[in-house]
C-alpha cells in the first residue's frame, strides 16, 4: 500500500466522522499539529491558574474562597487530562513541560494580563471561561478521540466556572456604586484580551485551513469570535455594564453584532513574550517546578523500592531456588 493511499484512507475516515484513535495510522503532520495544539492548551490551563490563584488568599468571603479554590484546582485537572492526551500521540510530558519553562512553548495570551481587583475574578470567569467554552464546545467534536473526550468533561467544568464568574459580576454590578465601577473597570480591561483568545484573523491564521480539513477545528477563529460577541453583549446589557467598544452595534442585515478592530500589534506582542506578565508567569512556573523537585524524586525512589521488593518477593525467591 502506498503512502498516498494511507493518507487518502485517513482523510476518508475523517470525512466519514470516524474518530482517530492513538494506535491508528495518521500523517506525521496531523500528529504534530495535535501535539502542538493540545500541549499549548495544557500549558494554558496550568499558567491560567496563576492570575486567579493570586486572589485565593484575598477572596472576600469563605464561600468565595472555597469556590475559587475549587475552580483553580479544576484548571490543574484540565492541564493533566490534556498532557495525557498529548502523551497518547507519543509526546513526552517532561519535554513538553521543559518547552513551557524555557519559553519555547506558547500558551494563551490572555493569562499574561494582571488581576488587579476582585472584580477581575468575576470578569475572568464570565469572559475568559466564556470564550474558552465557545472554542472548546467545537473541540468536543474534534477528530482525535482522546482530545474530543477530554473536552466533554472540561466543558462541563468550564460552564460552572463561567456561571460563578457571571454571578460575581452580577453581585458587583448590582452592589454599591464603587462595586459597580470595579465591575465596569474589569470589563474594560478584559474585553479586548478575551476577543484575542480566539487567535489571529482567519486570513492570518497559519493553521486553520489544514486543521479544519482534518476536523481538529470545526469553526474558524473569526466565526467563534463573532459567536462570542453575539452571546456576550446581551449579558453585559443585563448587568448594566458597557462594553468598551464604540463601534459595537447590531447589524440587522448580517444578524450579528459589528465590532471594532482588535489591536493586533498588542496581540502579537503578548504572544511573542512581551505582555505585561509573561516573564512573571514563566518565573512562577519555574519556581513551582524547582520547589516540587523533591516530590518527583520521592515518587521515583518509591517506585524503585517497590520494583526492588517485587524482585525479592518470596515467590521470586522460591522460583529462583
Ligand atoms: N494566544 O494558526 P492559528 C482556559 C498562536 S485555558 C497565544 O490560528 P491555531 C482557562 C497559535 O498557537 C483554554 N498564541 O493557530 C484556564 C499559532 O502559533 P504556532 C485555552 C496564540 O492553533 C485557566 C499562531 O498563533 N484554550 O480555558 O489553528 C483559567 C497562529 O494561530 C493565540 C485553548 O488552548 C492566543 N490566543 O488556532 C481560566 C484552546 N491564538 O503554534 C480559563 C485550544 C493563536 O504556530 N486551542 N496563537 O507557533 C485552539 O483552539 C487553537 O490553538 C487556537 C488557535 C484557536 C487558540
Amino acid at each position: 500500500m502506498t503512502h498516498l493511499n494511507l493518507e487518502d484512507q485517513f482523510q476518508a475516515k475523517i470525512d466519514a466522522e470516524t474518530k482517530i484513535e492513538p494506535k491508528d495510522w495518521m500523517p506525521e503532520a496531523y500528529r504534530k499539529t495535535l501535539i502542538r495544539q493540545i500541549s499549548q492548551h495544557a500549558h494554558s490551563e496550568i499558567v491560567g491558574m496563576l492570575p486567579e490563584g493570586n486572589w485565593i488568599t484575598r477572596a472576600p468571603s469563605l464561600r468565595r474562597k472555597l469556590i475559587l479554590l475549587a475552580k483553580v484546582q479544576d484548571e490543574a485537572g484540565h492541564g493533566l487530562y490534556l498532557y495525557s492526551a498529548a502523551e497518547t500521540l507519543g509526546a513526552n510530558r517532561d519535554e513538553l513541560v521543559q518547552q513551557l519553562l524555557t519559553g519555547k512553548a506558547k500558551y494563551s495570551s490572555i493569562f499574561n494580563y494582571p488581576t488587579t481587583s476582585w472584580a477581575d475574578i468575576g470578569a475572568i470567569g464570565w469572559l475568559v471561561d466564556g470564550a474558552a467554552i465557545m472554542n472548546q464546545v467545537m473541540l468536543t467534536r474534534a477528530s482525535y478521540g482522546p482530545y474530543a473526550r477530554a473536552m466533554v468533561r472540561i466543558c462541563k467544568e468550564e460552564s460552572f466556572h463561567q456561571r460563578q464568574g457571571y454571578e460575581i459580576m452580577m453581585t458587583m454590578a448590582k452592589g454599591s456604586p464603587a462595586q459597580k465601577q470595579m465591575a465596569q473597570d474589569a470589563l474594560n480591561r478584559w474585553w479586548w484580551p478575551s476577543l484575542m483568545m480566539f487567535g489571529p484573523k482567519d486570513d492570518d491564521s497559519a493553521h486553520s485551513e489544514q486543521s479544519m480539513k482534518w476536523k481538529i477545528k470545526r469553526k474558524s477563529n473569526d466565526e467563534l469570535r463573532q459567536q462570542f460577541v453575539d452571546v456576550t453583549v446581551p449579558q453585559a446589557e443585563y448587568l448594566g455594564l458597557t462594553i468598551p467598544d464604540p463601534d459595537l452595534q447590531w447589524n440587522e442585515d448580517r444578524g450579528h453584532y459589528d465590532f471594532g478592530e482588535i489591536n493586533w500589534e498588542e496581540f502579537w506582542n503578548v504572544v511573542k513574550g512581551n505582555g505585561p506578565c509573561n516573564r512573571q508567569r514563566i518565573q512562577a512556573r519555574v519556581k513551582a517546578y524547582e520547589d516540587g523537585a523533591w516530590v518527583r524524586e520521592a515518587a521515583v525512589a518509591y517506585a524503585e523500592k517497590k520494583d526492588q521488593r517485587k524482585l525479592v518477593s518470596p515467590k521470586a525467591q522460591a522460583e529462583a531456588a
